[in-house]
């Protein structure tokens, strides 16, 4: 019996990536040029009956119109902003995502942004490297994060985990979200520049996509004030990042620590010289173990939905 056609958008850990070539007939899009892609698709678009992507491969409507037997999209990403769940769901088509295994990593993140941009770790390394330590002595202190009150916007699964260990530094936590959730006692805000006003540290840990573009905007960041930080592990997007670089530019924020952009990987030129700022790829989920779990489950659902069981981790909208 001939192997499923399945189109690899972006591929996964190599391990996993065996397994799928070990079962399915890969049809290496991401590695393909623009002229090999648009042959490929003329070639076998049409057996083409899953895709296998990630965030930063996306799946968009015009390759979607293209793959009329295309059954499942698998994604190693919690995010889906990058896909076209709608058009695909409109066509019956389910597309499963990776939650769950990345929260405790991307919630490390977001607090080891803000211990490191807090506690000014990258200064302090510069402080010995450049030879300060030894001509000048101890270099300027830095601030605690015991006693000091996190903001997070959208209390979801990453917002709970960041809370939990923020906690055990000693933070407070309060939250922005529409409705105030029944399982947390932590103090609940429904306007957005208050919560910006009352807190030291702002993190807005939500979806990315047209719903929360620019949420995070120059009157939520001019609020949140010179005494306080951002940090965003969630997405780029929900973010006016040029506001938010003028506001660093000027100190009007003390500080940020960012895992991601709104044009990855490219990064505003000002915040590369910014000692206030922790900058990280866009790599809170890079670890191998939550890697290798979010691979895993893109095996693990391409493989239920063939055998005709249930998926594991399917997005309902
Ligand atoms: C990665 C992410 O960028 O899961 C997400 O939504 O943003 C990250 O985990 C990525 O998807 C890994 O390829």
């Amino acid at each position: 019996m001939s192997k499923i056609d399945v189109l690899v958008v972006w591929p996964n850990r190599p391990e996993q990536m065996q397994m799928l070539a070990d079962t399915y007939e890969l049809h290496r899009y991401d590695q393909a040029s623009s002229e090999e892609k648009i042959a490929m698709i003329d070639a076998v678009g049409d057996k083409i009956r899953a895709v296998v992507t990630t965030h930063g491969g996306g799946f968009d409507e015009t390759l979607l119109a293209q793959l009329p037997n295309l059954e499942i999209v698998c994604s190693s990403s919690v995010g889906l902003d990058t896909i076209c769940v709608e058009a695909c769901h409109k066509r019956g088509i389910p597309v499963t995502n990776t939650p769950d295994v990345l929260t405790d990593d991307v919630a490390d993140m977001a607090i080891m942004l803000t211990l490191t941009t807090l506690r000014r770790m990258l200064p302090a390394v510069e402080w010995i490297q450049s030879g300060n330590w030894v001509e000048k002595g101890m270099m300027p202190l830095n601030t605690s994060l015991k006693g000091k009150t996190l903001g997070i916007v959208g209390l979801g699964r990453i917002g709970k985990a960041i809370a939990a260990r923020a906690e055990a530094f000693g933070m407070n936590v309060s939250y922005f979200s529409r409705q105030a959730k029944a399982d947390v006692d932590y103090r609940h805000y429904d306007d957005l520049i208050a919560l910006a006003k009352d807190v030291d540290v702002l993190a807005p840990v939500i979806p990315g996509g047209p719903a929360t573009e620019g949420l995070i905007s120059r009157e939520v960041l001019s609020a949140l004030g010179e005494n306080s930080y951002f940090i965003n592990v969630s997405r780029g997007s929900v973010v006016d990042e040029k506001a938010l670089v003028e506001l660093l530019e000027k100190r009007a924020i003390k500080g940020a620590g960012l895992d991601v952009f709104v044009d990855e990987p490219n990064v505003p030129k000002a915040l590369l010289s910014m000692d206030h700022v922790v900058l990280q790829p866009h790599c809170a989920s890079g670890t191998f173990e939550t890697r290798a779990a979010m691979a895993q489950l893109v095996v693990d659902n391409l493989a239920a939905h063939f055998a005709d069981k249930p998926l594991l981790t399917p997005v309902v909208l």
